[in-house]
């Protein structure tokens, strides 16, 4: 499908393949609008519900993975009109829901909302060129999809406080050392390093990818008891699962597994 915010397209040899998605706003430097959010999620629900698709990766341009939230669309927003009208956090609820692999491939900025989106992804892999920020201050408002939460989540409550309340940006050796991201990685190689990443994702069993992704998320909601529980039940149920007796005869046979994702 044709979208017009977003280029979409399948990658990889495996039997499973790797959704791109690729931000598409370069005049506003992908700068996130109700259109922009509508097509994201769309093309999102989409690839997750496709059998044929292990994994997602959502990218921007060499200069931007998004500026933040469409200030020319919001600068005229009253109260009524963000409250009432569930101002974009109806379309950012979406991504959450995803439940393959949704890699963030970062280069140049990722500002505002468009560190928040990055933040919602599993991973960030970050080109050297990235630039994280939470530069909302400067403009009167402060984060408003969930930078104030996930940011100290990820970086610790000294780092986040800093850079949502100076609007300071993080370079990307500041935000891997710092635990924002997983990798650095040349500017010119970042998406060959996504699809590189996000091939070896497809190349396991999608039960066990979707499982483990499920139980690293419960780590942020309730207590570490709770957590432990629901991922001793997830393990358990796996020993249901065909890749499992696939995976474990393939070891003991010393044979390469092919696992069929049932
Ligand atoms: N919104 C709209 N347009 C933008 C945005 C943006 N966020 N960012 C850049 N643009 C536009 C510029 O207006 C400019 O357009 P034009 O060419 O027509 O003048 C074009 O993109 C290029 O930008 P610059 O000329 O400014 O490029 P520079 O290289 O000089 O600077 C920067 C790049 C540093 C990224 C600069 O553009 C900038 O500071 N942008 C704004 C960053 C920002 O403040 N982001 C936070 C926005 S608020 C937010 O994200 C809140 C999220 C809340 C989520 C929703 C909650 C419900």
């Amino acid at each position: 499908m044709a979208y017009d915010n977003i280029l979409t397209e399948l990658r990889g040899d495996g039997p499973l393949k790797t959704a791109l998605i690729t931000l598409h706003r370069p005049k506003q430097l992908n700068a996130l609008n109700d259109g922009l959010m509508d097509d994201l999620g769309h093309a999102l629900l989409a690839f997750d519900a496709d059998p044929g698709v292990g994994c997602i990766v959502v990218t921007g341009s060499e200069k931007a993975f998004a500026a933040g939230a469409d200030i020319a669309a919001m600068a005229k927003y009253g109260f009524q009109d963000t409250y009432g009208g569930n101002f974009i956090t109806r379309n950012w609820e979406t991504i959450r829901s995803v439940r393959k692999p949704v890699i963030a491939a970062v280069a140049g900025f990722a500002l505002g909302g468009g560190c928040e989106l990055a933040m919602m992804c599993d991973f960030i892999i970050a080109a050297d060129s990235a630039k994280f920020g939470q530069p909302e201050i400067k403009i009167g408002i402060m984060p408003g999809a969930g930078g104030t939460q996930r940011l100290p989540r990820a970086v610790g409550k000294s780092k986040a406080m800093d850079m949502i309340l100076t609007a300071r940006m993080m370079d990307a050796a500041e935000a891997e050392r710092s635990g924002l991201v997983s990798r650095v990685v040349p500017a010119d190689r970042l998406i060959d390093e996504a699809l590189a990443a996000a091939a070896v994702i497809c190349s396991y069993g999608m039960p066990s990818v979707m499982m483990a992704k499920e139980c690293v998320n419960r780590a942020f909601e309730g207590t570490l008891s709770d957590g432990v529980a629901y991922e001793r039940r997830l393990f358990h149920a796996m020993f249901a699962t065909e890749d499992q007796k696939e995976g474990m005869d393939a070891f003991l046979t010393k044979r390469a597994p092919v696992f069929r994702h049932r």
